[in-house]
């Protein structure tokens, strides 16, 4: 059967992050970040696993980079880790950590392979944390500082660049539910956080475009379509709680909304002192917003002194229970989600240009005579890029695909227990085996169409 094509331009490709993949954190002088710190403390993560050793990517990257060809990828998001640039947060660059990434670059432009990066992808510098981390204000100095020096080194060769990845998750799973470095649980933290990074962004957004011409920067944001669990007015209430403290917070005020009216009234005294000028800032024109989409989220209602968003979202067995697809994750599957969130933040919002900076899925894995099928991954992305065709005949100016991942990683808390990657990983030999899923998508690419599964 023939399936409609994407447009000429566009681009296909997987991402990853520094403190997934790297490991090598004691090289070439890297200093210690807050998940070096996290995921040593026991009881933190799943089996106390840690990012030391990784994907070893910091040894194998020209084997990745030639695995990333063979699959014919035209692009790879990854994140430089800030403790290996500015081992203190501050003070002098460490030119072998510029270096690195210098390297990668080249690479991965020989390979005809479009480098996208990201400069914050949470590995924040401990030293930085010691002095109140994100809360501080002068963090936000030290990240433009960071992006100067990194755009300065890569900016001639680096053309897409994005700030952030996912700030909800930084502000709110790292300092209200605790549940990701630095481990606080505090919401005035959280919120003071959210509009620093916020007015990081604002502020490199200009620092790179002065290092780099001609380069599209923008912010990546985890989006999610929030519907209530019930139709009971609590439940509505608690989606609208979701929606505007993870959605809205963040697209408001980038887009020169401010922040949402609803919400600054609910988090009433919690929130940090905002300036005019900060919104200003934060307003920065950009150029692309990035996307990572995995799910649509079941918001219920639950009382403020048990949670104080006022809200939980349905887990993978009330999810199951109402027919739904769960990922290992406990996350809902629905690819048409994906487009409805599109659509809605086009409508919405009408950016210039709009990239999925992440899509995938967490499914068990099994090795068979060494080969990994994985038929209900590549069901997923099918699915979901299936969804951005039809957003794209829409009119969303939808401009790439990035699968997470490209290969298993450090899922963060959940340790190396989750694997997201097309390419499997065994972290006892570091072997990489590209999964079903992964043949597909090569063919995917060739065709720039979504081809069926065989
Ligand atoms: O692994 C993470 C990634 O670092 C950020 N977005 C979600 C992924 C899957 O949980």
């Amino acid at each position: 059967m023939t399936q409609p094509r994407f447009p000429n331009t566009f681009l296909w490709g997987a991402a990853t992050a520094a403190y997934q993949i790297e490991g090598a954190v004691h090289e070439d002088g890297r200093g210690p970040s807050i998940w070096d710190t996290f995921s040593h403390t026991p009881g933190q993560t799943f089996n106390g696993d840690t990012g030391d050793i990784a994907c070893d990517h910091y040894h194998r990257w020209r084997d990745d980079v030639a695995l990333m060809r063979d699959l014919g990828l035209q692009a790879y998001r990854f994140s430089i880790a800030w403790p290996r640039i500015l081992p203190e947060g501050t003070g002098a660059i460490n030119q072998r950590g510029l270096d690195f990434y210098d390297r990668l670059v080249d690479e991965l432009l020989a390979a005809q392979i479009t480098p996208f990066v990201t400069l914050y992808h949470w590995d924040l510098p401990q030293a930085l944390q010691d002095r109140g981390g994100w809360a501080n204000r002068a963090t936000v100095d030290a990240f433009v500082t960071y992006t100067e020096a990194v755009a300065r080194r890569l900016g001639d060769r680096v053309k897409h660049w994005i700030t952030h990845n996912e700030p909800w998750v930084v502000a709110f799973v790292g300092n209200l539910q605790g549940r990701h470095a630095p481990g606080l649980q505090d919401l005035r933290t959280a919120l003071q956080v959210s509009h620093h990074l916020l007015l990081s962004h604002g502020l490199a957004v200009p620092v790179l475009r002065a290092n780099s011409a001609d380069a599209e920067v923008g912010i990546t944001l985890d989006l999610s379509p929030i519907r209530p669990a019930t139709d009971t007015p609590e439940d509505q209430r608690a989606a609208q709680l979701f929606d505007g403290g993870w959605n809205r917070w963040f697209l408001d005020p980038l887009f020169g909304r401010g922040y949402p009216a609803d919400m600054l009234e609910f988090y009433g005294d919690l929130m940090p002192a905002v300036t005019t000028d900060d919104l200003a800032t934060i307003a920065a024109p950009f150029d692309a917003l990035g996307i990572n989409y995995y799910r649509p989220t079941f918001a219920s209602a639950v009382p403020l002194d048990e949670n104080p968003l006022g809200y939980r979202s349905l887990s993978g067995p009330e999810l199951a229970e109402r027919g739904y697809e769960v990922t290992e994750m406990g996350w809902a599957v629905e690819a048409a989600a994906l487009d409805e969130l599109l659509q809605q933040v086009n409508r919405e919002y009408a950016p210039k240009a709009l990239y999925i900076t992440e899509n995938g899925a967490s499914f068990p894995d099994q090795v068979v005579d060494g080969t990994i099928d994985d038929p209900r991954r590549l069901a997923y992305l099918h699915g979901h890029f299936q969804a951005a065709h039809q957003s794209i005949e829409a009119g969303v100016p939808l401009r790439g695909y990035f699968v997470w991942s490209l290969m298993d990683n450090f899922e963060w808390g959940l340790g190396y227990s989750k694997r997201f990657g097309i390419v499997h990983v065994d972290y006892q030999t570091q072997q990489r085996t590209p999964k079903s899923s992964a043949l597909w998508y090569r063919q995917v690419i060739a065709a720039n169409a979504v081809v069926d599964p065989e």
